[in-house]
């Protein structure tokens, strides 16, 4: 990973924050986004004393797309060949039925989790195009797979990311670059409390009995498909915990 670039979006917490973690600890350069200039601070101060690496902080809210223009424009010549993509950032607000939920939360839903990762998409491929290598890694979900009940929104967001990283790999199939899809089960970070809006408890319990991922575990599979030889492509990674089968099958401990 030595002399890689790695740009990760939302890598303040959960999944993104600890791809930062696993990636620094093997000497990758890192871009780190997230809306949370304080939180990306903290994580390069604790990084850079850990490892020798070099790290820039680029907070944006994926949404804003002229901001995020801007500021990838504005990268220096140290920074602007991106050697992997981490296209992380993504949120789930409530878990309301389809006909009942906030067209406001939804927006931000489906801004954040599509069109966030289209736009890093079309602002830093042509660049690796350019440069003839270069990896995009989406992390989509278990929830691209099939619908599941007070998901419908999250689960056709990601079932959008598995359908732009399966046409982004035709797009260029006759390249040296790669796309991986990876999509985790249950991990237990703070994308549920965020969920269940705000509400810790209810995140905790949905947890209870079960040992769910930690973002280590996803990084890991990231890891994983970045680290492959150049001939093989890890198109998709579904990861979950032991105990589970499907978005909606899982075994919980002594909970009813
Ligand atoms: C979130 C994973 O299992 O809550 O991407 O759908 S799950």
């Amino acid at each position: 990973m030595k002399n890689k670039i790695v740009f990760i979006t939302g890598a303040s917490s959960g999944i993104g924050e600890a791809c930062a973690r696993k990636f620094a600890s093997q000497g990758a350069g890192l871009i780190l986004n997230a809306r949370d200039m304080s939180k990306l601070v903290e994580l390069k101060n604790e990084l850079t004393e850990k490892y020798a690496v070099r790290i820039h902080l680029l907070p944006f809210d994926v949404r804003d797309r002229n901001v995020v223009t801007h500021a990838l424009q504005s990268l220096s010549d140290e920074w602007k060949d991106i050697d992997i993509l981490i296209n992380n950032a993504g949120l789930v607000i409530g878990v309301d039925k389809e006909y009942e939920g906030s067209l406001d939360e939804w927006d931000i839903v489906i801004d954040t989790n599509i069109k966030g990762s289209l736009a890093m998409v079309r602002l830093i491929v042509p660049g690796m195009l350019k440069r003839g290598s270069g990896h995009i890694i989406n992390i989509g979900s278990i929830a691209g797979e099939a619908a599941y009940p007070g998901g419908s929104v999250y689960c056709a967001t990601k079932a959008a990311v598995r359908m732009l990283s399966d046409g982004l790999r035709i797009d260029l199939v006759d390249t040296p670059l790669r796309v991986t899809n990876i999509k985790p089960g249950m991990v237990e970070t703070n994308f549920s409390v965020i969920r269940y809006r705000g509400d810790k408890e209810t995140a905790d319990n949905f947890y209870k009995g079960i040992h769910a991922l930690t973002g280590d575990d996803v990084a890991e599979s990231v890891y994983f498909a970045a680290t492959a030889p150049p001939h093989v492509q890890i198109a998709e990674i579904l990861v979950m915990p032991t105990n589970q089968a499907t978005g909606i099958i899982s075994f919980k401990k002594n909970v009813e």
